[in-house]
């Protein structure tokens, strides 16, 4: 059987333009142009096409993710807003889309107030703490589940 071709959404909150320039000891090297090509480069493979995000605010957080009419799932790693946001919370939700939570870091092993996620009850999958291979090993994991979904 032909498989369908799944839109896939990006989205990176507040700070992480920054990935690569500074605290590479928490957050990794690799800055978020060469993560979001990484992740380009398995579209074919995957027979997914992606689209990729990253703000600063909250409110255009949100509106972007009302625009994700026609997208299958998302993958996103809210940042600080992980553990402060409903309202991107909220448009997931309202949305419908499916969604994996990644973190380039481990939350739970760091301060008590990241230890917190609005988002990981909802979540298709949260996977954290494997710096950028996070985002990878998140989209795989959005993408089985919406291919066992079909
Ligand atoms: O580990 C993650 O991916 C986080 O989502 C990153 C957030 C943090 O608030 C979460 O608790 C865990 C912070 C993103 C800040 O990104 C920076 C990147 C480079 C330099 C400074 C900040």
């Amino acid at each position: 059987m032909t498989q369908k071709n799944l839109n896939i959404a990006v989205i990176h909150g507040p700070n992480l333009n920054l990935l690569g320039k500074r605290e590479p000891e928490i957050y990794g090297s690799t800055n978020l142009t060469q993560i979001n090509n990484d992740l380009s480069k398995l579209q074919s493979t995957h027979k997914v096409s992606l689209s990729f995000f990253q703000s600063n605010h909250e409110g255009a957080l949100v509106d972007h993710i009302q625009t994700l009419e026609n997208y299958d799932g998302v993958v996103i790693n809210p940042a600080a807003y992980t553990h402060t946001s409903v309202a991107i919370l909220d448009a997931l939700l309202a949305m419908k889309l499916p969604f994996v939570e990644v973190h380039l870091s481990d939350p739970k092993s760091r301060e008590d107030f990241r230890h917190k996620s609005f988002y990981s009850e909802k979540a298709i999958a949260v996977v954290s703490g494997l710096g950028a291979k996070s985002y990878e090993t998140g989209l795989e994991k959005l993408i089985d589940h919406l291919r066992g979904a079909q």
